[in-house]
């Protein structure tokens, strides 16, 4: 919350420094909507190595290579978006240590060539599919973070598409902590996911950067670790503009 207050304190600064003489002018930098054919990938969009980590062995801890950044397509709607991501399926249902790995996973947008500016915004749709868990002590925390590369983190909390909260204390701690599951979410089990359904929220974030290059991480630390046939997550609906930038 200090960090949002910080960046909007920021921004409302560098209203007042530019002055009615020197208005602002939106520049759109990227807009994506990921609805070309399905496996299209993108040079911009990349996937870190997978790294995962189980207290028993087997699985035990290891790194796996980078996935697949590529469009898929939704079983209902024919929504098409960038994922699903969160891992594969790590170890077999008979270790010892089956169903308690915690997956993390990377997925890069890298823009360069950005125009002059001193603060961008960012809006995207999430997709929190399937039997994500929140803050589950048995099945979580399942929680995704957005953060730029030498700048702010802008999101970091957990979400559950689990309504057994009594029984798996299954909260999302977005947009606050021990909130329902798919709370604030735009739309809920609108593209047919059966195993727990699915959520799309979308986020608009403002925040300062004044470098030509940027890169911004969505990062997914799912427990469980059976794969993104259990839990996984997209993106859609990219857009990327300056704001502040000086006539
Ligand atoms: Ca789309
Ligand atoms: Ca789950
Ligand atoms: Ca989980």
């Amino acid at each position: 919350m200090f960090l949002r207050f910080q960046i909007r304190a920021f921004l409302i600064g560098l209203a007042i420094t530019a002055g009615p003489s020197a208005q602002s002018r939106a520049v759109e930098v990227y807009r994506e909507d990921f609805n070309a054919e399905v496996g299209t990938n993108f040079p911009e969009w990349t996937s870190s190595e997978i790294t995962y980590q189980n207290a028993a062995t087997p699985p035990g801890s290891g790194t796996l290579p980078p996935a697949p950044v590529a469009i898929s397509e939704s079983p209902q709607g024919g929504r098409r978006f960038l994922g699903e991501f969160g891992g594969p399926k790590i170890g077999t249902a008979a270790d010892p240590g089956y169903n308690r790995t915690a997956v993390v996973q990377t997925i890069r947008l890298t823009l360069g060539d950005l125009p002059p500016h001193q603060a961008l915004r960012l809006s995207f749709d999430l997709y929190v599919l399937k039997s994500w868990d929140g803050d589950s002590p048995q099945y979580g925390p399942d929680r995704l973070r957005l953060s730029v590369s030498n700048g702010p983190t802008l999101l970091d909390a957990s979400f559950s598409n689990n309504h057994k909260v009594e029984r798996e204390g299954s909260y999302q701690d977005f947009p606050k902590p021990r909130s329902l599951p798919q709370t604030e979410a735009r739309s809920t089990d609108t593209l047919g996911y059966d195993f727990f359904g699915d959520a799309i929220y979308h986020f608009e974030f403002d925040f300062p950067h004044d470098k030509p290059h940027l890169e911004l991480d969505f990062t997914s630390n799912l427990f469980e670790g059976k794969g993104t046939n259990d839990e996984s997550w997209g993106i859609d609906n990219v857009v990327i503009e300056t704001v502040g930038t000086q006539r």
